[in-house]
């Protein structure tokens, strides 16, 4: 499956242009995008960074890393998923920097998404839905979404049982057992609880350009 990231992380170069200052996301298949990226980086201005992990892979490239702050409205954002269905509604935040993720996807014209075929589903949920989270509202935040969807909140652990903590130095719940049928209504409703900061679905603002690598790559 690595062959078919790398190839949808290589054909996303053909959206970068001349001057361009580029969001970047996070995660296996974005690697090989900022692995791509590097090889023209004298054609662009620099990146906007979704994670600590993009930016260490970025600087250690020589790109340089600017604030979203300063930047305004950037022309293209390319990054990964976990899943991905026909109205190119994704699931994000496996890597745990969906928030910083959907900041930069909101303040981006064109959301370029880069999958292997492995991403692509009918309806969303099998991945299980990552929702990031304030820690003191863990437990508040998993009983509303389970009265609300019937779904299993469960708090991301490491490999260690400690609990994950993001980059912005919140927590985790990963929601199992979804079938996502309304995922614009999902991803409103849940944003509404208190304490939640963001919600891994990528509906009201969905990626503009999927590629699915292969020998070819697919564009939808
Ligand atoms: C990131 O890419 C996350 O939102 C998503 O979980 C991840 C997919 O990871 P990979 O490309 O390694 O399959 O943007």
């Amino acid at each position: 499956m690595s062959e078919a990231k790398r190839l949808a992380g290589e054909k996303a170069i053909e959206y970068v242009e001349d001057g361009m200052i580029v969001g970047v996301g996070t995660g296996s298949t974005v690697a090989f995008f900022i692995d791509a990226l590097a090889r023209i980086k004298d054609r662009i201005k620099g990146a906007v960074s979704s994670s600590d992990q993009s930016t260490q892979r970025l600087r250690a490239h020589g790109i340089e890393v600017l604030d979203l702050n300063s930047t305004g409205t950037l022309s293209l954002y390319v990054d990964g998923a976990d899943e991905c269905d026909p109205h190119k509604r994704l699931i994000k935040g496996g890597g745990a920097a969906l928030t910083r993720e959907k900041i930069i996807a909101e303040a981006s014209q064109t959301f370029v998404c880069i999958v292997d075929p492995s991403k692509r589903v009918d309806v969303l949920g099998r991945f299980p839905l990552p929702v990031e989270v304030i820690p003191m509202a863990r437990s508040l935040v998993a009983r509303e979404i389970q009265a609300m969807t019937r779904g299993q909140p469960v708090w991301r652990q490491s490999a260690d049982g400690a609990g994950v903590v993001t980059d912005n130095g919140n927590v985790i719940l990963d929601i199992h057992g979804l079938s996502i049928v309304d995922p614009v209504g999902l991803e409103q409703a849940i944003n509404q609880i208190p304490g939640v900061v963001s919600v891994g679905l990528f509906a009201r603002r969905p990626a503009d350009v999927v590629i699915v690598g292969g020998e070819p790559p697919t564009v939808l």
